[in-house]
């Protein structure tokens, strides 16, 4: 076989296996999409699609030279040591009737009667939705929309609940391991490279068609169809098969927040204590400033809002075959 020959049955075997569906811990499957990454998925109860992320290392933060940068964004290798499965998209208004229905939990936002809005400029606070939550934000949803309007603590008692139903560990992902799957290999400021201006089919965040609603942050020039939240998974997978991993809401991360280090860091958690939880991703609320993969929001872990929700992590068990 000359050298033409060789690299045509290197490409036929990649494509093969890429297209193949295989089995791992009896749940799994693994499939190729346009990267050259091979990607492991599998179902959970709820039907949620999880992604498998093996242990690696990327540069957290963003580099001097990134326009809308954050100066807590410092730039340091990140080494994780662990794989991890995450939340191909956020978890759905679909997936937390099933955690009510089934535990009667109830959120700080049903308890209190009232859930966060949009800003009010006039009075510089939040406008507080009398009788919103998690099942009336304010705005239409149906069961394939992320649920908002959950703090930190509904977001974790998901995580529990959904741990003791599979006897399997669910968390909220760690800030490093948010980023490392966004980035998911890529350096560039957007999911799309670094004009805010391509992002036509990337993400849902505050665009042409929700020009001049949300006075507070400047729109993208694209229009994506939604003002509020979209149905998870309408726009289009990064590299290792991810979605919404910007835009649509801002997702609950697991630790408190505090300024990177300016070293190399393994496994960061973030601080052991603090008054912030980390939240990233930006939202539909947020132009080109916030919708970046390096943006870091944060917020009291009792703070809920009509942007706000989340996706899960699944520890991977010993019993996998994780190489
Ligand atoms: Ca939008």
């Amino acid at each position: 076989m000359n050298r033409a020959g060789i690299y045509l049955f290197r490409w036929m075997a990649s494509l093969v296996l890429g297209l193949m569906m295989v089995s791992c811990a009896g749940r799994s499957t693994a499939s190729k999409t346009s990267s050259s990454r091979l990607i492991k998925t599998q179902m959970n109860s709820l039907g949620m699609e999880l992604i498998f992320v093996p242990a690696g290392q990327f540069v957290a933060g963003s580099p001097t030279t990134e326009s809308e940068r954050g100066t807590n964004e410092t730039p340091h290798p990140v080494i994780l040591t662990k794989p991890y499965w995450l939340g191909a998209t956020h978890v759905t208004v679909g997936q937390f009737t099933a955690f009510v229905k089934s535990s009667r939990y109830q959120t700080a936002a049903e308890k209190e009667g009232w859930a966060n809005g949009s800003w009010n400029l006039a009075e510089n606070k939040w406008n507080r939705l009398m009788g919103a939550s998690w099942r009336h934000p304010g705005f239409a949803q149906e069961e394939s929309h992320p649920v908002v309007c959950v703090n930190w603590h509904d977001a974790k008692a998901f995580c529990d609940w959904l741990s003791l139903k599979e006897g399997r560990h669910y968390r909220l992902p760690t800030e490093a391991e948010w980023e490392y799957a966004s980035r998911a290999g890529q350096t560039t400021a957007y999911l799309w490279g670094n004009d805010p201006n391509d992002g036509q089919g990337w993400a849902n965040c505050s665009d042409q068609t929700a020009a001049g609603r949300f006075t507070l942050f400047p729109a993208f020039t694209w229009s994506d169809g939604f003002i509020y939240t979209s149905p998870v998974g309408t726009f289009r997978r990064n590299a290792w098969g991810f979605q919404d991993m910007l835009g649509n809401t801002l997702q609950w991360c697991g630790d408190w927040f505090g300024e990177y280090p300016t070293t190399a860091a393994t496994d960061p958690q973030g601080p052991a204590a603090g008054k912030e939880r980390v939240l990233r991703g930006g939202s539909f609320l947020y132009g080109p400033r916030h919708c970046r993969c390096a943006f870091r929001g944060r917020n009291l872990p009792e703070f809920q809002n009509y942007y706000i929700g989340f996706r899960v992590v699944l520890e991977t068990g010993p019993e996998e075959n994780v190489k």
